[in-house]
């Protein structure tokens, strides 16, 4: 589908906002793209949200469509080979992410949204708004009335009307689009809050050197608490700790603090510093993290929403700003093969949703599997069998996590691959302990100590099966 002469307004110049501009004014659309701050590339600091975030293959898949991908791979993001699990007595342990150089990047926010404003730049067919706040839409006409922030210029008003062709919301997790979208009849929508929160924490570089190994995602798991730590460019860590609300407000002075550090996260104290942790803290607020699905994306021909705008998720599985960037390359091929732009935003709709709200599923269960599960044998046991399945198969036996963060394979598709995985390690499990019990029963018929042996024979019974099934997570 040409997009020649299409007015196209984008809200919102996050990260998918950005890059969808790009991909439009590519299309041959004259896009106009509206962004509530002001320009990031000339403020000295930009509150907010997380400092930097792990890209993988379908946050470098999008990138490539606009030739930053290998720049970003080799020369900005920093490789994180594997994870480097920290206990509670602050031994470590690594546990790579798959094979020979295979790596995840950790890149800054900041950064990534610049360059693909850059990008933007260099197209004449993009327009880029700053200070403009979205207030209200009409999404059928389409009519967008925006508010300016800050001081005007001559002849400059502060309310701004606009009627494009087609509007795009990528406004973020708390959307103003899709707010205008949930008066529409048949819109689905649901949202969830979850009982924790997140606050970032600084950690510094050590005599201009990182504190440490820098090529992990360092992870201290803790039950009800974690902590994630991601390197940055400037050799310092962003080390963010989730913990439920509560816990977090308990927590009232440097003591309680220091204490509670004491004994989670001991070995993390000296590597922040004492100080420097007090004051990062409660000069910080916890902020909360949300969970949104809904269905349909688009108003006819006329509005569709991207990004965390479509699908918030909570961020347990690194995939929040991958999947809004891959919708950017699914939108491109919904526009390729559709005859009109209806067609196109219906169809991308339809296509994407399973998949948006498996990944919004799975990011979800691995919050509750994270706080459950992780010290666990059977959790572990099955990772490490996943593992030696794909080294032994790898086109065969293809691990959730392998396929969600290394492939490009639709996350229901990655889904219900794992069902299948499941199911098999079910069959084969069974197998082996009917077999086991077989050959026990063989063995002891024969014995002539037959009292030792069935001794030995009840106790293997009753342990086996349910050792078993735990160990292969059924
Ligand atoms: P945003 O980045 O939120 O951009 C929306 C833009 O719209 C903003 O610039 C905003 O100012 C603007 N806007 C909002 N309302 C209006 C309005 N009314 N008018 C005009 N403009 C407006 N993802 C990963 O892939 N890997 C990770 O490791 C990862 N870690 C994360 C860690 C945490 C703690 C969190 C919270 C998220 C993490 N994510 C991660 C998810 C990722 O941050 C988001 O999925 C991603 O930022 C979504 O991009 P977006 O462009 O859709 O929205
Ligand atoms: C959370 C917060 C480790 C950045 C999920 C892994 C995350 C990230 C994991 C944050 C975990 C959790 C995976 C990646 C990634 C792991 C993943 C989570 C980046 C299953 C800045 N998660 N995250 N899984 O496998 O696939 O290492 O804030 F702790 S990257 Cl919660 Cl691959």
């Amino acid at each position: 589908m040409a997009m020649e002469g299409k007015v196209v307004a984008v809200v919102g110049a996050g990260l998918v906002g950005a890059l969808e501009a790009v991909y439009l004014a590519k299309r041959g659309a004259q896009v106009h793209l509206y962004e509530y701050r002001e320009d990031i590339r000339t403020m000295e600091h930009v509150p907010g949200r997380s400092i930097n975030l792990a890209m993988s293959v379908r946050g470098l898949g999008a990138l490539k469509k606009v030739g930053l991908d290998e720049h970003v791979k080799q020369e900005y993001g920093i490789p994180m080979n594997a994870r480097m699990i920290h206990s509670p007595r602050g031994e470590t342990s690594a546990i790579p992410y798959g094979k020979d150089g295979q790596a995840i990047y950790s890149v800054g926010r900041r950064y990534v949204n610049e360059i693909l404003l850059d990008e933007g730049d260099k197209h004449d067919r993009i327009t880029m708004h700053f200070n403009h706040k979205l207030i209200k839409a009409d999404l059928d006409t389409p009519e967008l009335t925006f508010e300016r922030r800050g001081e005007l210029g001559e002849g400059e008003e502060r309310v701004v009307v606009i009627r494009p062709d087609l509007v795009l919301g990528c406004d973020g997790a708390y959307s103003t689009v899709r707010k205008e979208m949930m008066k529409k009849p048949r819109f689905n929508y649901s949202q969830e809050y979850i009982p924790h929160a997140y606050m970032e924490l600084c950690m510094p570089a050590v005599a201009g050197d990182f504190a440490m190994p820098p090529n992990y995602l360092h992870i201290w798991p803790r039950g009800q608490f974690m902590m994630i730590g991601l390197p940055n460019q400037d050799k310092s860590f962003t080390v963010t700790l989730f913990m439920p609300t509560d816990v977090f407000s308990g927590i009232k002075d440097g003591l309680s603090l220091l204490d509670f550090f004491t004994e989670h996260f001991r070995d993390a104290i000296p590597l922040i510093g004492k100080e420097k942790l007090v004051e990062d803290y409660f000069n910080n607020r916890a902020l909360p993290l949300v969970s949104v699905k809904c269905f349909p994306y688009h108003v006819s021909s006329s509005a569709l929403i991207m990004g965390d705008a479509a699908h918030a998720m909570v961020p347990f599985y690194g995939q929040g700003m991958n999947c809004g960037m891959e919708d950017c390359l699914v939108l491109e091929d919904s526009l390729d093969t559709a005859g009109d732009l209806g067609g196109a935003l219906e169809h991308y709709s339809g296509h994407r949703n399973p998949d948006a709200e498996a990944m919004c599923d799975l990011a979800m269960y691995n919050y509750v599997e994270m706080r459950d599960l992780v010290n666990k044998k059977s959790f572990l046991l099955r990772k490490k069998l996943d593992s030696f399945l794909h080294w032994a198969a790898p086109k065969w036996w293809v691990p959730l996590y392998t396929s969600v963060t290394f492939s490009r394979m639709r996350y229901h598709e990655c889904v219900k691959n794992r069902a299948w995985q499941d199911s098999a390690l079910t069959l084969v499990s069974s197998a082996l302990c009917l077999s086991s019990l077989a050959s026990l029963y063989l063995l002891a018929r024969r014995s002539t100590s037959l009292e030792a042996l069935s001794g030995l024979t009840t106790t293997l019974l009753a342990s086996l099966p349910t050792d078993l099934q735990k160990a292969l997570n059924l």
